[in-house]
């Protein structure tokens, strides 16, 4: 099984380039931050607590998310593998997704960081929040919060996949054919 983690911060690319390693390897995409954003659209309990927490910047609770990840694992037994975009986001949940996957006996294959300067991020994100419709991408404070909970949270997650020699780190700033070329001779040396 490939199960890969796509790391990196708000707008680094992670959602863009899962599309075309989707197509390319057959993986089963789980983004926590589309699977929030369905739970918003369907208006259930769940969404309603999550969408404040987006709206600002926030994390949403880790048992939350696990709790959606788990859900899609059960659900898709019979996958060649999974990529995992925008999760986990902190030490918790890298753990909890080690144990989810150790219990169905399989496990992550590594992870792939896409390096992007904030300055990039921003402009990103500034530039999709025009269209998208999403409130966290509109206002740049909510933006810079949201680097802020990646810096705070998120970053040490790296830590906890080099301790398991499983984390390679790819420039994220060039164009997206480039970008998927480099991740793909990381996922050749699998
Ligand atoms: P996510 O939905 O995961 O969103 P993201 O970090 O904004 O996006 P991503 O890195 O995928 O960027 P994309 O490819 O779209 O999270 C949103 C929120 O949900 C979080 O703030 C949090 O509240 C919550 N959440 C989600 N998961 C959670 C978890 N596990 N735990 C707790 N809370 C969680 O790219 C962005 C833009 O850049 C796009 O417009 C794209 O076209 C552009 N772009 C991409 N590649 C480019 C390139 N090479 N050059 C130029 N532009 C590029």
């Amino acid at each position: 099984m490939l199960n890969l983690v796509l790391f990196g911060p708000p707008g680094a690319g992670k959602g863009t380039q899962s599309q075309n390693l989707i197509e390319k390897f057959g993986l089963i995409h789980l983004s926590t931050g589309d699977l929030l954003r369905g739970e918003i659209s369907q208006g259930t309990k769940l969404g309603i607590e999550a969408k404040k927490l987006m709206d600002e910047g926030s994390l949403v609770p880790d048992e939350v998310v696990i709790g959606m990840i788990s859900n899609k694992l059960d659900a898709n037994k019979d996958a060649r593998g999974f990529i995992f975009d925008g999760f986990p986001r902190t030490v918790a949940q890298a753990e909890a997704l080690d144990n989810l996957l150790e219990s169905k006996g399989s496990a992550i294959s590594g992870m792939i960081a896409l390096e992007v300067t904030d300055s990039e991020l921003e402009q990103r994100l500034l530039k999709r929040g025009e269209t998208s419709g999403r409130a966290d991408d509109a206002n740049p404070e909510v933006i810079r919060k949201r680097i802020k909970e990646y810096n705070d949270k998120t970053a040490p997650v790296a830590g906890f996949y080099k301790k398991q020699d499983k984390f390679k780190s790819i420039n994220g700033i060039g164009s997206i054919d480039e970008i998927f070329a480099s991740i793909n001779s990381v996922i050749e040396a699998y």
